[in-house]
């Protein structure tokens, strides 16, 4: 694929964000690699850098199961994270300025130091200085919320929201606590951390080795979201969502149009 074209599907996914216009699959016009994909995500974000957006982490996508089954993609991907896209805890958000947005219970880490590529999971532990349960909101820029794995990489990775809640010591047992995703008080998604990658800091261990192969190795102050541990759930105005992890608390939100 030429520079040309990925310049220019790059300001294509940035205007479906901003605007929350959504596009046609890029798969159906030129072959794209995984890695012209990162490429196009890479510039992509550096439009909302250059908006004066900040950089404030990475997100893992596809470390669970159940979200690989729920899209019908296998393989790990990864977004970047600016601090245009955080939410409020107990806050109200407005679907306006999203295509089709869905929610999925995840856990944050919070980075005391960066963390090279290599890291061991003690060392990952070592370099976190808080867990949260969090909710991430997806949106993908693609009709229909349908796309490839070059797709939804080239459109980091459907990331649109995140909503960080109490921060707790990470000094605990955090691979298999239980959570419960519920909207209006009805439970949704049942789950457990475990099912993240069997435990969400092998998430952590993977995302400091892909930030780091791409140039940019995660940072002391960002966060890093582990991935859905559960199915996504649609969101529409009027919902009450909240999140209860298992002896981390809850992080809630209120939809609005
Ligand atoms: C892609 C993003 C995947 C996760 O937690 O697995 C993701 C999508 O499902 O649209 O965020
Ligand atoms: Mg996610």
């Amino acid at each position: 694929m030429s520079e040309q074209s990925i310049t220019s599907l790059a300001q294509r996914v940035d205007d479906a964000a901003r605007y929350a216009k959504p596009i046609a699959q890029f798969g159906g016009e030129e072959e794209l690699s995984v890695e012209e994909a990162y490429e196009i995500q890479r510039l992509s974000i550096a439009h909302r850098l250059a908006r004066g957006e900040r950089r404030t982490g990475m997100k893992m996508g596809f470390t669970s199961r159940a979200k690989m089954v729920q899209m019908g993609v296998h393989d790990m991907i990864w977004g970047r994270l600016t601090d245009a896209m955080a939410e409020e805890d107990g806050g109200q958000v407005a679907l306006g300025r999203f295509v089709h947005p869905r929610v999925e219970p995840e856990l944050a880490f919070l980075l005391g130091k960066p963390l090279p590529a290599g890291a061991s999971l003690a060392q990952a532990l070592d370099a976190v200085v808080a867990i949260a349960p969090a909710l991430e909101i997806i949106d993908s820029r693609f009709e229909a919320f349908r796309f490839s794995l070059e797709d939804v990489v080239a459109d980091n990775a459907s990331s649109s929201g995140y909503v960080i809640g109490p921060w707790q010591d990470p000094r605990q047992d955090f691979s298999n606590l239980g959570l419960v995703l519920s909207i209006n008080g009805i439970p949704r998604q049942v789950g457990s951390t475990a099912g993240i990658l069997g435990n969400p800091l092998r998430s952590l261990v993977a995302a400091a080795r892909l930030s780091a192969q791409a140039g940019e190795p995660l940072q002391e102050g960002w966060l890093v979201m582990a991935g859905g541990a559960t199915a996504a759930e649609a969101l529409a105005p009027g919902q009450h969502v909240a999140l209860e992890m298992q002896g981390l608390g809850r992080v809630e939100i209120n939809t609005t149009e």
